[in-house]
């Protein structure tokens, strides 16, 4: 049984993905997967995390799901005016395909290329595919392609907030022997030597990171995996409870519910494109339910 629906919440159009393996939700906006919930284990909460007070207005991204950080990653280099993470999770992406695979998983191909408005902030010919595949597992594969004749040079992250119990209470997994860049300490680096003991506020930046990733969930009772490839960095993102309140579409006291760990390549990290080269950034997510 495979259905896929279109939907309208608010003012994005939504589509729901139902197969044998698991539910998903995707808006054509910003491409962005809101939801996944898989069959097995049984009563396994949604993955990832939406905020109750997000807008669905067309005129900001939504507040949570996986939003799509291109071509660069964070605050511009050099022009504060134009928007943080980009500018691809704020505009609308066209379907271009839905293919109900044989195995009983489900596919959807989206795309967005270079336009004269794009091109007055970002001065490249590019073509951006997203396929995401919903089965046991979510897999999401962005495909950039520079349809420029000079070389581009790009930082992405798949921004992914993920439903936890309790973010104070969350262990990360994976990320020994990386560069840790504590941004909210002035940017200091050491050597991460072991597992995460999350300790809401934190962002940090993982350079030289391209294994996976294990989000150990004790309250929900589970373990998310973050496996990757194309990439060399992951962030760790939870505002705490004073960050939090700078921001208008999540509300003060939802910090504790989700926590962000992206995947992507960042800072010095970045993805270097010759004319007519292509980069794949891939990232598939799937949970186990463990005993603690
Ligand atoms: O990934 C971490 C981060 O860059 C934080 O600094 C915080 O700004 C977060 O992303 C959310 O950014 P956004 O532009 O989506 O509000």
């Amino acid at each position: 049984m495979s259905s896929v629906l279109f939907d309208q919440q608010g003012k994005l159009s939504v589509i729901t993905v139902e197969n044998d393996f698991a539910t998903a939700k995707i808006t054509p906006y910003g491409a962005n997967v809101l939801s996944f919930i898989p069959r097995s284990p049984r009563n396994m909460a949604d993955l990832l995390w939406v905020s109750p007070a997000a807008r669905f207005d067309g005129r900001q991204p939504v507040r949570g799901g996986i939003p799509i950080c291109w071509p660069w990653f964070g605050k511009h280099a050099s022009d504060s005016t134009l928007p943080a993470h980009g500018f691809v999770r704020n505009m609308l992406w066209q379907l271009d395909q839905v293919n109900h695979l044989e195995s009983g998983a489900t596919e959807l191909s989206l795309s967005i290329e270079s336009s004269d408005e794009s091109l007055k902030i970002w001065p490249y010919l590019f073509h951006l595919q997203l396929v995401v595949t919903v089965a046991e597992s979510l897999t999401l594969r962005l495909v950039t392609t520079n349809l420029s004749d000079h070389t581009m040079v790009l930082t992405e992250a798949f921004h992914s907030y993920f439903k936890v119990g309790d973010a104070s209470k969350v262990t990360v997994s994976g990320l020994e022997g990386s560069v840790h860049i504590d941004t909210l300490s002035a940017m200091k680096r050491s050597v991460q030597t072991k597992k995460l003991f999350l300790s809401p506020p934190m962002d940090s930046v993982f350079l030289n990171h391209a294994v996976d990733a294990k989000i150990d969930d004790v309250v929900l009772s589970r373990q998310i995996s973050v496996r990757k490839q194309g990439s060399s960095s992951t962030v760790v993102w939870n505002p705490g409870s004073e960050i939090v309140k700078g921001f208008k579409d999540i509300s003060n006291e939802a910090w504790p519910e989700f926590l962000c760990v992206e995947s992507g390549n960042v800072f010095e990290d970045v993805v270097t494109l010759l004319a007519g080269e292509k980069h794949e950034l891939k990232l598939e997510l799937f949970s186990d339910a463990f005993v603690r």
